[in-house]
């Protein structure tokens, strides 16, 4: 196993160009035979060549191609057989002094027995591959990067017991073999990178439908599903037509190829694939219908869905230039797709849900050894950074050029990027530049949101004097990054930071030197003070309206000043974030103290703050929920685990107990109403849902959590019942439970959520219970699906028992991981997250994790993807 490490600094472009590629793909289970035509051309340049080396212009180069576990069968070079190569596990050179050749490789694959689903695997009754980041060089001998695109015509030859037979592009022809087999060949038009090349060969339900673009231009859409399951597939198409003329809408971007295929399959590593003319989905983000999907999983259907579709332009049309600009296409489409999702749901959930992601998630990252910037330095295992840093850091990255510079501002931007890039393998300075050229606003100082990781911290001081004029409040706003892992010098960034100033009456105020502009303050120096002369004695600030920047804040404020904002703030984000402050403040004081009581007036004043939005269930919903233990962690340092967690349960407790008649109230207030996925319906029953989580706690409503499992129409209110279900003593747990398993046992997808809810139970058999689960007929190791649900839900969502003190949850995880590792390194790595995130725990928890940290390090055999996450944590 080579770990070395890449650096970004050494790019070099690439030596050779094949603008056409031509393969012949003969499905077999354990001998799939790949022969591929490369139409390679050396690029008489020096660029390519280390300026180290004697450089003679690229003239001696070897061509090198990546390859990984194939069997190669045979070299030709413009139809001669070529033996001047040599071989090793990662490349294949070849010794050439030609610059323009047709270069034919023959070599041979197993996708039965791959398992780490990367390259071309057969799982689940259909052939399919993943290519991005790397998984080309498993298909075979090529120059696996991004920045080299090529023409592919794909010819794909299989058994008649796999009908179909698709790859990227159009389909140009189709026959049959004297063998019996049959084949499909396919062209697509558009050069593109490897990574996006697909297959997929299987029996699928279809559904189509067709899309007119505004230009008139007719698309075919043709959806894939498991046999059986067309019906809940229609969703997914319809929000893939809504994408298509979102895109348009709002960007101007239309389609290009005259068909757009998704496949639905079972065995996926991640959420879905955006290979071009040709999306692979993870089916759990296609299936979508009332009875076994809940609201969430409709709004995450829609939301990747049309993830995947704007990748067509962010990524396809114009991509990568090597993977470290990786969040140039994902940071872009995750914008992309929430302001999609924002526009079809409502903008202040979808905000408040980014945020809970960045705050639960990406500052998790950012404190641990695997801090990066969103366009990292250093990779060894390139599949180990599609993280939140990178998706969803990178977004809010996107979002801050969005508020900077206005929608038309940004739409100019964009358009300028398509028009100097459309076609090209780009760096995200390429971006900043295109952005640069639109705006008279400098982004020097604000490109370093690129190159620099870690959370800044802003902080607000806020001092009164009075003099003759009235009170003279002066406000000052530092900021300051800590140093992270992977640096230790931070320079002060250029943060918009959200500012809103309001007085008791929720009156407005503005800075004497009108440096808040559109509720907005430029913070680009280490400390930025304004002022504010005024009659009000008391005046409050409310800062980071709408989480204007991916930043902490420091805002010493009372009781008092939160309820203030709850009531007056103009931004409903700062109305929900000041209960998430209040609640966390009164965490922290059981945290303290375990056996303080809260404050009657803070009751009074939630309870005031329940009555005055109860029309408003949308926000009111978003303000039940009680900050998880996760997102507390992120304000916290040296955490004991369970004295946390109780400060946690005891505020839930109180807030029941005190709160139980508006609760109620409220409750029985929300009508059930027939299913429909409507905004207003969704609303209705996620707030139905959160309060029956806070009555549930009290045992004489236990029977409200039994009647709306017995009477639920649609999966939303069934698992909203069962979640509720977890505070009730255990016997009416299970038995809910093995109803539903009943009822479901057929469906592994809706049995992932049965596996999850298992697995973040707080028993003390907890172990033994996974163990007797993993042992459930519908549960594989081989399934990343089913090892997300049990053994992901137990390691990152079951705190109380995952950081037991006497370490066994450790243990579990990691002997877990070592049999996973084996089989998939990529899903082996995205789970021991939660274990190499030891840095904000109290002792002996950091001692124990680093003990298990230390049996994966010395496990013989371990993966790069789990290597480079366990070494760094223990550096
Ligand atoms: N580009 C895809 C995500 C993806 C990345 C890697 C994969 O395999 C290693 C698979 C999918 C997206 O952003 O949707
Ligand atoms: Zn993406």
């Amino acid at each position: 196993m080579s770990v070395t490490a890449k650096r970004r600094a050494d790019y070099l472009p690439p030596a050779f160009s094949i603008p056409l590629v031509d393969l012949t793909i003969s499905l077999h289970p354990t001998k799939t035979v790949v022969k591929s035509k490369l139409s390679v051309k050396r690029r008489l340049t020096k660029d390519s060549v280390k300026d180290t080396e004697k450089n003679d212009g690229n003239k001696s180069q070897p061509l090198i191609l990546d390859g990984n576990k194939l069997s190669l069968v045979s070299v030709h070079i413009n139809g001669t057989p070529f033996s001047d190569y040599t071989l090793d596990d990662e490349t294949l050179t070849l010794n050439v002094d030609t610059d323009d050749f047709e270069l034919e490789i023959e070599n041979h694959i197993d996708p039965e027995n791959n398992k780490a689903l990367e390259g071309l695997y057969l799982s689940g009754g259909a052939y399919c591959t993943q290519c991005e980041a790397e998984g080309f060089r498993r298909i075979t001998f090529f120059p696996d990067r991004p920045d080299v695109l090529s023409v592919y015509t794909v010819k794909v030859i299989g058994d008649k017991s796999f009908p179909m037979l698709l790859s990227n592009g159009n389909p140009i022809e189709r026959g049959e073999n004297p063998d019996g087999t049959h084949f499909v060949t396919w062209h697509d038009p558009h050069p593109k990178p490897c990574y996006l090349f697909a297959l997929v060969a299987g029996d699928f339900d279809l559904l189509t439908d067709t899309y007119i673009t505004t230009s008139g231009k007719e698309v075919a859409l043709e959806l894939y599903v498991d046999k059986g399951k067309k019906s809940q597939g229609t969703f997914a198409l319809a929000s893939l037509k809504r994408a298509m003329k979102w895109d348009e809408d709002v960007f101007g971007l239309e389609y290009d190829l005259d068909i757009y295929m998704i496949v639905a399959v079972d065995f996926f590593n991640m959420g879905a694939m955006e290979n071009k003319g040709l999306n692979v989905f993870n089916s759990k983000f296609v299936l979508a219908d009332q009875d076994s999907a809940t609201d969430d999983d409709f709004f995450n259907v829609e939301a990747v869905i049309a993830h995947e579709y704007f990748h067509n332009w962010t990524g396809n049309r114009v991509t990568c230039r090597d993977w470290f600009q990786l969040s140039l296409k994902e940071g872009l489409t995750v914008f992309r797709d929430q302001q999609f999702s924002a526009d079809m749901t409502s903008p202040l959930s979808n905000r408040i849900k980014h945020v809970r992601v960045m705050r639960e998630h990406q500052f998790a990252e950012d404190a641990s050894a695997m801090s990066h910037p969103i366009r990292p330095e250093e990779v060894i295992e390139m599949n180990n950074f599609y993280t939140v840093t990178v998706y969803d850091k990178g977004a809010e990255v996107i979002r801050m050029f969005h508020t900077l510079l206005g929608p038309e501002g940004f739409r100019k931007g964009m358009d300028e990027y398509f028009r100097r890039h459309d076609g090209q393998a780009v760096t995200c300075d390429d971006f900043v530049s295109a952005m640069q050229s639109t705006t008279e606003l400098d982004l020097t100082q604000f490109s370093r949101w690129y190159s620099q990781s870690g959370t800044p911290q802003v902080s607000l001081a806020h001092n009164v004097t009075s003099n003759e004029t009235g009170y003279v409040h002066t406000f000052t706003v530092t900021q300051n990054t800590p140093s992270t892992a992977d640096q230790s010098e931070k320079l002060p960034l250029y943060i918009p930071v959200g500012f809103e100033v309001i007085d008791e009456d929720g009156n407005r105020y503005r800075d004497d030197s009108g440096m808040i502009q559109n509720d907005l303050l430029i913070v680009d120096a280490p400390e930025i003070t304004i002022t504010i002369t005024c009659d009000a004695k008391k005046l409050t600030p409310v800062l980071l309206g709408n989480f204007s920047a991916p930043v902490k804040v420091h805002n010493e404020l009372d009781t008092a000043s939160l309820l203030t904002i709850f009531a007056h703030s103009q931004d409903a984000f700062n109305r929900w974030d000041a209960m998430q402050t209040l609640y966390n403040r009164c965490i922290s004081e059981l945290y303290e103290n375990p056996t303080a009581t809260i404050d009657s007036g803070i009751w009074a004043g939630i309870h005031a703050a329940i009555d005055s939005e109860i029309d408003n269930i949308e926000l009111l919903s978003e303000c039940l929920v009680i900050p998880s233990f996760e997102t507390l962690c992120q304000s916290r340092s040296n955490i004991s685990v369970q004295p946390l967690i109780d400060a946690r349960k005891a505020f839930c407790r109180q807030f029941s107990t005190q709160l139980e008649a508006v609760l109620l109230n409220a409750f029985n207030g929300i009508a059930t109403q027939a299913y429909s996925y409507q905004q207003d319906a969704v609303n209705a029953r996620r707030c139905k849902n959160v309060l029956l989580s806070h009555l549930a706690r009290l045992p004489q409503h236990k029977d409200l959590v039994i009647s709306q499992f017995d009477k639920a129409d649609n999966m939303t209110d069934t698992l909203g019942a069962l979640k509720a279900a977890q505070s009730l003593p255990a016997d009416a747990f299970e038995s809910l439970m093995a109803k539903f398993e009943e009822k479901w046992r057929h469906d592994p997808l809706v049995l992932d959520k049965w596996f999850a809810l298992h697995a973040t139970q707080p028993r003390e058999d907890i172990l033994a219970t996974i163990t007797m689960l993993s042992e459930h007929p519908q549960f594989s190791m081989g399934n990343p699906n089913r090892v997300r649900s049990l053994i992901g839900s137990f390691a990152f969502y079951n705190s109380e028992r995952f950081h037991n003190l006497g370490g066994e949850g450790y243990k579990f995880v990691t002997d877990y991981l070592i049999k996973l590792d084996a089989l998939n390194p990529q899903v082996a790595a995205r789970i021991v997250t939660p274990l190499i995130q030891w840095q904000g725990f109290a002792e002996p928890h950091q001692a124990l994790m680093k003990a298990q940290l230390g049996r994966l390090l010395n496990h013989k055999g371990l993966s790069k993807d789990v290597f480079e996450k366990v070494s760094k944590s223990l550096a």
